[in-house]
């Protein structure tokens, strides 16, 4: 029951094919009395076609001079039905000669076997050359391309003429990366082919980091829910574009299924299998599968060969089934006389339709039709990719076999001479010649293998469906690719006008999620797909620029995030400047104190001789002016840009500021402490002259100094940027240098506040004209209490508030002690002038000074 041709009879050796003339074979029934090999169905014009191109190559060889000149090949070929059983069978024909078990190397030709070209798909090459490998046959795919047989220890007799479908792989992922997708779908046939394809696809895609929505199987033995699996995938994904690998007569039942569910709007990108397959690319698909993109291998014209495939009639050979089977498919009709059956297709489709690929008819054939006439797959020699690798295939192997036939002028090879004078043909030299053939095509191109038989580089066209005028589907190559085993090229011209069977006409886009816009970033699921992601917008202080940022760039030292978050900005400098309203309203007071203090001043230069100036010690109540005044406008210090001076000075003159102003203070006071001791004494027993006074403040000052001399010299204060990373803004502040030194000098003045109030708190007894004591008592208590609530809002705020706090404190202290110890002698002395007269200050007080 096998079908095909032989012709071994005048031949030194032959060798073997296999080509899928059929799509598939029949169930047998189980009342079948012989057991038999099943039979064939759905003639396949395409393989039919591979088949007779590799008759056409060896005649070709047979005929030339230069190759093979002293034998000429037969061939035996056999048609696989497109299935692994007629593959396997076939292949034990070919080594036992069918009764021998035994392979003896001449086959069922009575020839030797020398090689066996095909079979057609992976899933049948694999399976024959687990047979014919065992008995190291050499076997030369030409359509077998999945990546299984780079494997050489798995398959290590099997060579091809087609690259491996890693190649391919790659080169789908290139071009999905090229257009820009990222989320696509994948649906493979359920063989070596589909399932090996896809693998490769996937892990590609993964280290491209782009995702594959989906990956499916194409049943291949018709099963409803099988097939309902891939095509709900496909209904309900939102990848537009979805990669198809398989081959056309395994892919036509999913293609009727796409259209009776009238999926629309996908782009599919099509492996080398189907591009040009007639069964898909019928004009009536086109809405469906117009546009499809994919990669095909180069095409190339036999000379010859159309000629040759004219040259067919039945009439020419009563036992030709196939050629019958043809002529009885191709026009329609009944050969007379013939024992070929009708070309039954049973094939039931989702749809419940019976899908005929041919219609039957019970009109006898004349002979007389016309093979110019006739639309065929069998005659279109325009696309001619893998016949061409059916002949190359075959060349192969007479290349190989002329080597070989040659090496008895070779020393080395010397007992292999002659192939006839060897009964013991052992194939597995003639692997050694195999794999380091290099040759150059008819048309130009180097063949040269691997190793491992897979061809080294190569080239893939990329191919376009398009809808000529004339309504048929035209395959317009777009680009090319061209590999090596280590690099590629991708070559797609920017002005190759591509379909696109999209609503827009334009490039789909195949996403799972729209790329995330500036100021986001992606929020991958765990689990998910790196595709399918949420944007995330970046938190203060980091921000994404660009479109569909992984992560959120955090911005420099001096910058910040902008509203938008996908720029950085400038931080915003903070201090208390001049121009903004606290810090304007502070100047002011400031300034204002220190003409309260001038006014005060003059106040008492005019009256410097009346009593009440006299009797308070004129020259200590001028250097509380004085120091009063530098308080008060040390506050000026603090506002502003802060700079390394004004840092240094601000606190230093503050504290000597009230260093005077204290010590000044507190030289008073202790002379009022002494004439209230000597009053309740009423003993002379200390008495103070009015330069102990002076001692005093100028002790302290001195030593105030020295200390504030000490804090510049060894821990200054400076200037400070507060650039912390998570902050909105660049505080400008001062770094106080060292805090020991800062609170001894402050310490100093607080202590010398504390001998104020003791002194003057013990005197307040002490009757006293102007009130000298208690006006003292009471600007310390001011005192005290300002700057005791000045500790808890200090460390209260931050930035320029703390700067503003402090000069609070400044300002309301100064004012304090400005009010309690100046205000009431002015009032005496301006508007109360009578009481400023000598009698009263000599009558009623121990006078102080003097
Ligand atoms: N490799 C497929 C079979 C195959 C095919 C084809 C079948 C290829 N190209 C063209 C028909 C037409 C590529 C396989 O199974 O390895």
């Amino acid at each position: 029951n096998l079908t095909g041709y032989v012709e071994a009879e005048n031949h030194s050796v032959v060798i073997g094919g296999l080509f899928p003339v059929h799509y598939r074979t029949m169930p047998t029934s189980d009342s079948d009395e012989e057991i038999e090999s099943p039979m064939c169905e759905g003639f396949n014009f395409r393989g039919f076609r591979w088949m007779k191109t590799m008759i056409h190559t060896i005649k070709e060889i047979n005929e030339r001079k230069d190759i093979l000149p002293n034998h000429t090949l037969g061939y035996q070929i056999f048609d696989n039905c497109f299935s692994i059983t007629k593959a396997m069978e076939s292949s034990s024909v070919f080594l036992t000669g069918q009764e021998e078990y035994k392979p003896n190397w001449r086959n069922s030709t009575g020839k030797f076997l020398i090689g066996i070209i095909g079979a057609g798909g992976s899933t049948m090459s694999a399976a024959v050359s687990r047979i014919v490998g065992i008995h190291h046959v050499p076997q030369v795919g030409y359509a077998s391309s999945s990546s299984i047989f780079s494997n050489d220890i798995q398959f290590p007799y099997i060579l091809r003429t087609i690259p491996s479908d890693k190649f391919q792989s790659e080169a789908i992922v290139n071009l999905i990366r090229h257009f820009g997708w990222v989320w696509v779908g994948a649906i493979a046939s359920d063989d070596d082919y589909g399932k090996y394809g896809v693998k490769f696809f996937r892990e590609e895609m993964e280290s491209a980091n782009l995702c594959v929505a989906f990956s499916e199987t194409i049943p291949k033995v018709y099963s409803n829910e099988k097939m309902k699996i891939a095509v709900d995938a496909v209904k309900s994904s939102t990848a537009k574009v979805i990669v198809l690998y398989a081959t056309d007569i395994d892919l036509s039942p999913f293609v009727l299924e796409v259209i009776h569910h009238n999926i629309t709007d996908r782009t599919w990108i099509a492996t080398e299998a189907w591009i040009t397959s007639a069964l898909i690319a019928k004009p009536e698909y086109f809405p469906y599968f117009g546009g499809t993109i994919g990669f095909a291998v180069p095409r190339s014209v036999i000379p010859g060969l159309k000629e040759f495939l004219y040259d067919v009639h039945p009439s020419k050979d009563p036992n030709d089934v196939l050629t019958i089977e043809f002529w009885q498919t191709a026009f329609n009709c009944t050969w007379p006389n013939s024992t070929v059956p009708y070309n039954v297709d049973h094939r039931v489709n989702m749809t419940g339709k019976e899908d005929r690929l041919y219609d039957m008819s019970d009109q006898l054939c004349t002979g007389e039709e016309k093979l110019e006439d006739l639309k065929s797959t069998y005659l279109d020699t325009s696309q001619l990719r893998i016949t061409n690798n059916v002949r190359q295939a075959v060349y192969l192997l007479a290349h190989a076999i002329d080597l070989f036939s040659q090496a008895d002028i070779r020393e080395e090879y010397r007992e292999n001479a002659v192939l006839e004078n060897k009964p013991n043909f052992e194939s597995v030299k003639l692997w050694l010649y195999l794999t380091k053939i290099k040759f150059i095509t008819h048309d130009g191109r180097k063949i040269e293998l691997g190793r491992n038989g897979d061809v080294l580089n190569g080239s893939y066209d990329i191919l376009n469906w398009h809808m000529d005028n004339t309504g048929e589907i035209t395959f317009v190559k777009v680009g090319e690719y061209k590999f090596t085993s280590s690099k590629y090229e991708f070559v797609l011209p920017k002005n190759s006008t591509l379909f696109w069977n999209t609503e827009s006409s334009r490039l789909p886009d195949s996403v799972c999620t729209k790329v995330c816009p500036p100021g986001t970033r992606k929020g991958i699921h765990q689990g998910q797909p790196i595709c399918c992601f949420d944007c995330i917008p970046c938190t203060d202080g980091y921000v994404s620029e660009k479109p569909g940022q992984r992560l959120c760039d955090p911005c420099g030292e001096n910058d910040w995030s902008n509203a938008e978050k996908n720029k950085c900005v400038p931080k915003h400098v903070e201090f208390l400047a001049y121009e903004e309203a606290l810090g304007f309203t502070l100047v002011i007071l400031s300034i204002f104190g220190a003409l309260v203090v001038l006014a005060v001043t003059v106040v008492y230069v005019i009256h410097r001789h009346t009593p009440l100036v006299k009797a308070n010690d004129r020259e200590l109540s001028f250097l509380i002016q004085v120091s009063l005044g530098i308080t008060v406008l040390s506050s000026m210090l603090f506002i502003g840009k802060p700079c390394n001076w004004s840092c240094k000075t601000r606190q230093v003159t503050l504290a000597l500021g009230f260093c005077l102003c204290l010590s000044s203070i507190l030289g008073k006071t202790v002379s009022l402490f002494f004439a209230y001791r000597m009053s309740i004494s009423k003993t002379r027993l200390i008495s103070m002259h009015p330069i102990f006074r002076k001692l005093i403040v100028l002790i302290c000052v001195v030593g105030e100094i020295g200390v504030c001399t000490a804090y510049l010299v060894l821990e200054p204060p400076s200037l400070f940027k507060n650039i912390e990373p998570q902050n909105v803004k660049i505080i400008f502040e001062c770094n106080e240098g060292s805090i020991e030194f800062l609170c001894s000098i402050f310490g100093f003045d607080v202590l010398l506040a504390l001998l104020c109030f003791v002194t003057t708190f013990v005197a307040r007894q002490l009757p006293d004209n102007y009130y000298e004591g208690k006006c003292i008592t009471f600007g310390m208590l001011v005192f005290f209490i300002v700057w005791i609530s000045f500790v808890p809002a200090y460390l209260g705020t931050k930035g320029k508030f703390n700067v503003a706090v402090e000069i609070f404190a400044i300002l309301a202290s100064s004012y304090g002690l400005l009010g309690c110890v100046f205000l009431p002698k002015c009032f005496i002395i301006l508007l109360r002038p009578k009481r400023n007269t000598d009698e009263t200050v000599g009558g009623r007080v121990p006078t102080v000074d003097r």
